[in-house]
């Protein structure tokens, strides 16, 4: 599916280890749908959340968030539309590094390198449909540059950022995203608490080739306003989701 990032403003995050509200109707207004979390999450919950979004909604775009490879598998890579893997500027080595060049060694192995290596997933998908499978995979993937600015959140707990950045890094984190490493996304994360304009403004002077995501504590239309109006391209909506149905709809822009 293509994605059109231009008609992206509201991007609903459903975290596949809590429960999804009954009626997924609330979702019809949402443009794309992010599933993922930090606690909890395993390749089946995940699996279940995505098929669960694309049976009432089959052509809105789910993009799958894996915190670890534990949550991706062959299914859930086939169900997702992309997979939008954060690399955290102001987490630890191993959530900007790490991990990422553990993903890509594995994807670019030989298939007989990686069966019964530790991510027997990828092993899994190579050796049951070969190398096309792989590249179909490695197009999925898409880069988010992230800085999580909540150091209460689990978010921050499992990636090691233990230092908020100022406005000033914020902006130099988004310009360095847009001049230098090229990520399609930059996402600015507060997770369960609401940042405010000030280093979503800062940011977007330097985005324009980028999509920016902002998350946290949107649990309004007026709080989405002033997010997308200090420059944001699109708002992240989680927990109201989960949580609050009623206020959920009210977050999505008229
Ligand atoms: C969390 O950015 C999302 O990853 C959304 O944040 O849960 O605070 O809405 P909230």
């Amino acid at each position: 599916m293509k994605l059109d990032w231009d008609e992206i403003t509201h991007v609903t995050k459903a975290d596949p280890a809590k429960e999804l509200p009954r009626d997924l109707g609330i979702l019809a207004r949402t443009d794309a749908v992010l599933v993922g979390g930090s606690d909890g999450v395993t390749a089946e919950n995940t699996l279940d959340t995505i098929r669960a979004i694309k049976r009432h909604f089959p052509n809105k775009p789910v993009l799958q968030e894996p915190y670890s490879s534990s949550h991706v598998s062959t299914d859930t890579i086939e169900a997702a539309d992309r997979l939008a893997i954060p690399a955290v500027y102001n987490g630890d080595r191993e959530h900007f590094v790490g991990k990422h060049v553990s993903l890509f060694t594995e994807v670019g192995s030989k298939p007989e390198e990686i069966l019964g290596t530790e991510l027997p997933v990828l092993g899994d998908l190579i050796a049951a449909k070969g190398l096309d499978a792989v590249s179909r995979m490695a197009d999925k993937i898409i880069g988010e540059g992230y800085v999580i600015q909540n150091l209460e959140s689990t978010a921050a707990e499992v990636s090691g950022v233990t230092e908020l950045y100022s406005d000033e890094q914020v902006a130099g984190a988004a310009l360095a995203t847009e001049a230098f490493y090229g990520f399609p996304v930059f996402y600015l994360e507060y997770s369960g608490a609401y940042g405010g304009p000030d280093d979503v403004e800062a940011a977007a002077t330097y985005l324009d080739d980028t999509v920016f995501l902002y998350g946290g504590g949107i649990d309004s239309r007026r709080r989405t306003r002033e997010i997308l109006d200090a420059g944001a391209d699109a708002v992240v909506v989680g927990d109201c989701f989960h949580e609050d149905p009623e206020r959920f709809s009210e977050t999505i822009p008229s």
